[in-house]
């Protein structure tokens, strides 16, 4: 029978490009997840989408110096596009932004205010006069009400670890301005999650999540209350009611809706309004959110409860496959830090089936795994080449040589019946692992299949039983049986390597496009087509290459250069040295100089004003790796044109000659007095 499957991925923050820990905790499991359901005949409906409200765009998007909606526009753009060319099967990508969000969401919160699940408070924010806004704790500066270090967060304090909210700063300021802040009433909306507590606790003991998931969302309920869902923003879904105007949603209260509300687009371009509800508004389809860790309270317990205490039977959560974290050679991945590798680059020099291959080998599932490029290259060497590719090179080269057509299965000694029964018993536990998200089991069973497939091959030797023509019975049952296991192996990779899957089912004769193909009808057709002449699938990486990538990436964050020394300069005295204003100044923006390779215009604030500074340290800093960055500046300096843009005084910036670096502050506000 024919299952229902709604499959989403978390929406992406359109503030930045996707890297590896993107792709390998909510996105690439998941299209694996909804190729496989594909194959196994089920009616799968995979979404997924940008996420484009909140404050961590705008906030991102002002630093970039552009509005939340050039900024979003920029990055979906780009990171559809990384989607699409790495093979994800979305039956729909969506954006939050779309026209058609404001209606599900709006319609969900006057349900449940009308229901009684959401209700208004008086309260008091931090806001700038000088902006006309109030400003979210991501915006917020101040002392810290501990320990008194004054450049504490709006949400903790970086130097002694205290966390509170943005109100209880002392001496509060705007981080983009510097400027006071004031406490000023206003009004919020809030979800009663508390009023939801026990059933939320009863729905959740019927779920068997994984161990840990269960684990942290019982206690998190324990503790459950409400929270605001409104906030003082000008992005986002408008509040629909007269009271609340130039109130938008709380980005986590409608982005979950976007998943809905993806399906409802997708229904549009199928040219049927109201499409989405088969699998939204059926009982009996399978719901299966895929989320990062950090995602997990939102997907477990928040959006179910909305879904809850609205009025239509919105399908709720069934699995809840959350991955931990990937992490790059030993470190978390960091834009800010350069510590990231470009996806579009990464494949200018590796394939698509490699990245999605050695991502899925490694996905972090039980524990935070490792991105590393030696174990990149084990991947695509060692089982890439050596396994997968070296039977499927090997059988099809043997018998285009040898035989020129598909061989005939004679009769089967015990090394085939135990070979054949091999091959089906693990091309189901392959079936097993997809079905129960465990992609990585999943690859190494595939890899095992291959190594099978090489040892039959080894042992039955082709190669001497060619040579004697009364042995042409079983040389051919020898060569059917591992067009089998072939077979096979494209069918149970083409989840985690559709291109390189439809071209080993291309060699065995295929006309078909796989994906549309039926797991079990395929396994159990004869092998009829007409074999063509084999292609090399994978290449085999040089060492030398990964090492070049290994430097580039460490390169982005220390090097140690071949020093020279210049001659020192002529003694000066103290009064010299006293007339230079040094100054801390926090890098707000920075970006290329068009036609110029050395040059970034970058946006400095000094606390009391802000600067235009052309600097020439293109070479060594990405512009975004800048942003946030506090460098030192001559302050003092008279204005000069560079490239005709005026530079307002100079960043400091050491250099020997080849690699110029920065002298960075830590802990000192801008404005700060060096001498
Ligand atoms: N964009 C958070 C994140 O990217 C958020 C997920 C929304 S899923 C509805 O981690
Ligand atoms: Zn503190």
């Amino acid at each position: 029978m024919t299952e229902k499957i709604l499959i989403t991925s978390a929406l992406l923050y359109e503030n930045a490009l996707m890297h590896f820990g993107h792709l390998a905790g909510a996105y690439l499991p998941a299209d694996c997840y909804a190729r496989f359901e594909r194959l196994r005949g089920n009616d799968v409906h995979y979404v997924s989408g940008s996420d484009e409200y909140g404050v961590a765009i705008t906030l991102s998007a002002e630093l970039a110096g552009r509005t939340p909606k050039e900024h979003v526009d920029d990055y979906h753009a780009k990171n559809s596009r990384l989607f699409e060319k790495l093979n994800f099967s979305f039956d729909h990508y969506s954006r939050t932004s779309w026209e058609g969000h404001v209606a599900p969401v709006q319609r969900i919160f006057l349900d449940l205010l009308e229901n009684g699940y959401v209700e208004a408070k008086d309260c008091e924010e931090l806001y700038s006069e000088e902006d006309k806004r109030f400003l979210a704790d991501r915006y917020v500066t101040g002392t810290c009400p501990s320990c008194s270090y004054e450049k504490a967060r709006g949400d903790e304090c970086p130097s002694c670890g205290a966390s509170f909210e943005a109100t209880d700063l002392k001496n509060p300021r705007s981080k983009m301005t510097n400027a006071p802040l004031v406490l000023k009433r206003t009004r919020h909306w809030f979800l009663k999650l508390d009023m939801m507590k026990e059933r939320l606790k009863e729905w959740i003991a019927t779920k068997k999540w994984k161990p840990n998931v269960v684990n942290f969302v019982n206690n998190y309920i324990d503790d459950l209350h409400e929270r605001s869902i409104t906030r003082d923003l000008s992005w986002g879904v408008p509040v629909p009611l007269e009271e609340a105007k130039g109130k938008v949603f709380y980005v986590w209260f409608d982005a979950p809706i976007g998943y809905i509300s993806a399906s409802m687009e997708w229904a549009k371009s199928q040219g049927d309004e109201e499409l989405w509800k088969k699998y939204w508004l059926d009982e009996k389809s399978k719901l299966v959110h895929f989320v990062g860790k950090d995602n997990i309270p939102f997907h477990a317990v928040i959006f179910p409860a909305m879904c809850m205490g609205q009025n239509q039977p919105i399908k709720l959560v069934d699995e809840l496959p959350a991955n931990e974290f990937l992490n790059l050679e030993g470190r978390k991945f960091s834009k800010s830090e350069g510590w990231t590798i470009d996806i579009d680059d990464f494949l200018t020099k590796f394939s698509v089936d490699q990245l999605r291959y050695a991502l899925a080998a490694n996905a972090p599932e039980t524990q935070d795994a490792e991105f590393t490029y030696k174990d990149f290259l084990q991947r695509c060497n060692g089982d890439l080449v050596g396994k997968y590719g070296n039977l499927i090179n090997r059988t099809l080269t043997f018998i285009h040589k040898r035989i020129g057509k598909t061989p005939k299965q004679g009769s089967l000694d015990e090394a085939d019946k135990s070979f054949l029964a091999e091959i089906e018993r693990l091309t189901n536990d392959v079936a097993n692992a997809y079905q129960n998200h465990k992609l990585r089991l999943a690859t190494h069973l595939i890899m095992e299949l291959a190594q099978t497939g090489n040892q039959y091959f080894d042992h039955k030797k082709p190669w001497v039983l060619a040579k004697d023509e009364s042995k042409r019975e079983e040389l051919e049952t020898v060569l059917h049986n591992c067009l089998l296991c072939i077979r096979s192996l494209g069918l149970i990779s083409s989840p985690v390597m559709p291109e390189s899957a439809q071209k080993v089912f291309e060699m065995l004769g295929e006309k078909r496009e796989l994906a549309k193909c039926k797991w079990d009808e395929l396994l159990a057709e004869p092998l009829i087509g007409d074999l063509q002449e084999p292609k090399l699938l994978f290449q085999k990486l040089e060492e030398s290459v990964i090492e070049a990538e290994e430097e580039k990436l460490k390169k982005r964050v220390v090097e140690e250069p071949e020093v020279t020394y210049e001659p020192l300069k002529e003694t000066i005295s103290i009064d010299d040295v006293a007339k230079v204003d040094l100054r801390v100044g926090e890098i707000l923006f920075a970006e290329k100089l068009p036609k110029s390779k050395k040059l970034l215009r970058v946006e400095v604030s000094l606390g009391f004003e802000k600067r235009q500074i052309v600097a020439g340290i293109a070479t060594s800093y990405e512009p975004e790796a800048l942003i946030g960055k506090k460098a030192v500046v001559v302050a003092n300096l008279k204005p000069a044109k560079l490239m005709g843009v005026e530079s307002q005084g100079m960043l400091l910036a050491g250099s020997d000659g080849k690699l110029l670096e920065l002298p960075l502050i830590d802990k000192l506000p801008p404005g700060s007095k060096i001498s």
